[in-house]
């Protein structure tokens, strides 16, 4: 049976480091003996049940995690007893009964947490990530050594489960096919032994052929199918390694384009692409790969034009078509290829690249920042030497992205959310007021918090290396990830500051105040000149940047971009913090607040809406929004910003009294109603940004209304039923987050 690991000792393997004996790390391992003839029989009717309705229901409930805590949820003897006919119900609701839901999910909630204090969970959505990781991996000759037989099975499963009605595999979990998620889901069925003839490789095969073969495709799938060796390089629009020997300098002009500008994400992706194809790195020719050849096009492998297929992208790809100034950059860098292949100049890119590649691991001991450059950065290690200590620690990591649920096994978008579920997980628990129930719980919270705050900037030059600061801040998941971003520092402080309300006998002891502080002095340093606060660093260029945007189904990923919620938690965190310490750096903390409203207020919508860019949209980024209003002293009743919000909110509250967003309205940005019964995630969303500006004390009707929904929606063990995907990156490719 399969076991999440929490944790866990590095288990002998010496290629595993880590700063803090691994707290927060967290994977997926299967032990046969593991587990009762009663569990594993549960398990497989979770399985039964979810490809039952694959078609309807795409996000997992995480059941093989919470069959793990089963007996902790036992022994929490919680039962929900609902009003029967409470949607149907008008007027206020009953706080007696209120408070009874919030004390059984309260106590579910604590039963799901892990041991080392963080909640796990389900981290899926995308589906182009896995790919990049096998692909790597099969390269690598090293599949095998992370992918056992029952590993391939949950892969094949995972599949299964999520191919689309019409034989496509989407972008994410939830969205239309595409030759992206096709093409990549196919070569990974045929890796992982899917035979040709299954009925799912057939139908996979038949979309493709359907729209004339794979080389219809984004630029990063063609990167990973030129990798594979079932797409030539010549078909790969230019990742020219030298644009990292570019100068900086914003005053060349050119500087401004140098990738050390570049949002960190991008930036750490393109750096080891540029790496492999200025290698021409490419897995040896396996009769898997001459099949592949053959399966993957409509037409002979031999004829295809690849000059005229870099520039190729099937319909159903393209978020962000490229302008043509960028077709005509990629013509005169192919032309150059022929130059710069084998030269002097070749050679210091590629060690410039390679330097920088150690970096990124070393930093983040071997997790790196995301899945895209950890699949690629494993890759460029083995490469450069297979038989490095370097690839090495990157296998041992490997397990960190992967998870299991019921629909199968999967590539995650992050090594986990464990810091930023903890953040939230502390602030909502302790709102509960039900801090002597669930002390325990909160005790082993704090001690999470404290075990992973980051302490230190990464290795000095920083500048060399293109890095912000960090020490002080926390990251998003584990302190070994560590790359600092402004939120999770934000939301950690305000959680600590919440924790801080409790007696230290029930909850632990607090993190000492220099530590604060130094978390205080990177959310300052976060501050753009705009008023406004990106993610992982200051924005260092311009949006115009965003023409050379090369990735067809991504837009905004080329600079780091203020955004409402980095905005409002870390302007949130910093009042937070004045109120406990008013006398430290009080002159520079007012004027940051100050200038942040104006940004805030200067990026509302006409409507009284704001954009969320990382969660499910404006019910998201409303949120946000009226929080920091909140904060900073706004309200129903003093401002015309909080009003206009709030009309927004009422607006878009539905019949069965909760709100439901969907996914559609990031990529479209205009709000898009979901079908069907509203979402227990935007419903709270839109019910906290009301009772933020002090709506309820205006009308609580419409927020008794949506009480009504999410009590009606809870489940009878105390827990709410996952519904459609939540969470969003780069406005195309959706993400869960299953503790929302
Ligand atoms: C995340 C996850 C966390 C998220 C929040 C902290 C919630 C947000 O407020 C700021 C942005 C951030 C840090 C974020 C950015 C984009 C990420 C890293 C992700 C959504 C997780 C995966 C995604 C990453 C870019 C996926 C790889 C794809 C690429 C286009 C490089």
């Amino acid at each position: 049976m399969w076991r999440l690991v929490t944790a866990g000792d590095s288990g002998g393997n010496p290629y595993l480091i880590s700063l803090n004996n691994n707290v927060g790390r967290q994977y997926w391992e299967f032990d046969p003996k593991a587990g009762t003839p009663e569990e594993r029989a549960r398990a497989e009717e979770f399985r039964k049940r979810f490809t039952e309705n694959r078609h309807a229901r795409h996000h997992s409930a995480d059941e093989l995690l919470r069959l793990q805590a089963a007996d902790k949820i036992k022994a929490a003897g919680v039962r929900v007893s609902k009003d029967a006919g409470i949607l149907e119900a008008q007027g206020p609701v009953a706080a007696s009964q209120v408070e009874h839901q919030i004390l059984c999910g309260s106590k579910y909630y604590a039963a799901l947490q892990q041991h080392d204090g963080h909640w796990a969970g389900d981290y899926g959505g995308p589906q182009f990530l896995l790919p990049g990781l096998v692909i790597a991996l099969y390269t690598a000759g090293a599949l095998d050594r992370i992918f056992g037989p029952e590993a391939k099975a949950e892969v094949l499963r995972y599949h299964m489960n999520h191919q689309n009605e019409d034989g496509g595999f989407g972008l994410h979990i939830e969205g239309h096919s595409t030759m992206f998620g096709t093409s990549l889901g196919y070569c990974v069925m045929r890796i992982m032994g899917a035979d040709r003839d299954d009925k799912i490789v057939a139908a996979a095969r038949k979309w493709i052929h359907d729209r004339g073969g794979i080389q219809h495709n984004t630029s990063w799938a063609k990167f990973w199918l030129a990798v594979l060796g079932v797409y030539s390089w010549d078909g790969v629009n230019p990742l020219t390694p030298e644009m990292w020997l570019l100068p900086y300098a914003s005053w060349t002009g050119i500087g401004l384009l140098h990738p050390g500008r570049m949002w960190c994400h991008c930036r750490m992706v393109y750096l080891p692409m540029s790496y492999v194809y200025g290698v021409r790195g490419t897995c040896k020719e396996t009769d898997l790969v001459r099949q592949l050849r053959e399966e993957l096009y409509p037409v002979a492998y031999d004829g295809i034009d690849w000059n005229g297929a870099r520039n190729l992208c099937a319909k159903e790809d393209l978020y962000y078509p490229h302008p043509l100034i960028q077709d005509v950059l990629w013509w005169f860098l192919y032309k150059c290829e022929y130059l710069l292949m084998g030269s002097s100049l070749r050679k210091k890119a590629l060690k410039e690249t390679l330097k920088l590649i150690h970096y990124e691991d070393d930093s983040t001991r071997y997790v790196d920042i995301g899945p895209v450059n950890k699949a690629l950065n494993l890759l460029a290690c083995w490469f450069e030497d297979p038989d490095s200590v370097a690839f090495k620690r990157h296998l041992a990591r490997v397990p960190d992205y992967l998870w299991v649920a019921e629909d199968g096994m999967k590539m995650q978008g992050y090594n986990g959310s464990q810091l930023w579920d903890t953040a939230f997980s502390v602030q909502a628990l302790v709102a509960t007021g039900l801090g002597q129930e669930i002390g325990g719980c909160l005790k082993l919270a704090n001690q999470y918090l404290e075990q992973t705050q980051v302490r230190e900037d990464p290795a000095p030059p920083l500048e060399e290396f293109y890095r912000h600061i960090s020490k002080g801040a926390w990251a998003f998941s584990t302190k070994d990830h560590g790359w600092p971003i402004a939120d999770c520092a934000s939301e950690a402080l305000k959680a600590v500051f919440a924790l801080g309300t409790l007696p230290e006998k029930l909850v632990g002891p607090p993190i000492p105040d220099d530590r604060l502080f130094d978390c205080v002095n990177v959310i300052l340093s976060y501050q753009n000149p705009s008023g406004g606060w990106a993610t992982y660093e200051n924005t260092r260029s311009y949006s115009f940047v965003e023409l050379f945007n090369p990735a067809e189904t991504f837009s905004n990923i080329m600079i780091d971009y203020d955004y409402v919620e980095l905005s409002s938690s870390s302007m949130t965190a910093l009042c937070e913090f004045r109120k406990k310490y008013p006398n430290h750096r009080a002159k520079e903390i007012d004027t940051a607040l100050a200038r942040g409203k104006k940004f805030i207020q200067s990026i509302q919508r006409n409507d009284g809406s704001w954009y969320g860019s990382w969660g499910v949209c404006f019910t998201y980024g409303t949120w946000f929004g009226c929080e920091a209003l909140s904060e900073l002293g706004e309200s129903y009743s003093t401002s015309d910003s909080a009003r206009k919000a709030c009309t927004f909110l009422l607006e878009k509250q539905r019949k069965d009294g909760g709100w439901g967003e969907s996914y559609k309205s990031c990529q479209d940005r205009v709000y898009s109603q979901l079908e069907g019964l509203s979402h227990v995630v935007n419903t709270a969303w839109a019910m906290m940004s009301l009772m933020a500006v002090g709506y309820h004390k205006v009308d609580p009707l419409p927020l008794h209304a949506g009480a009504r929904f999410l009590m009606s929606m809870q489940e009878e063990n105390g827990d709410w039923p996952q519904q459609h995907i939540s969470g969003v990156f780069n406005k195309n490719c959706m993400i869960s987050y299953s503790q929302y």
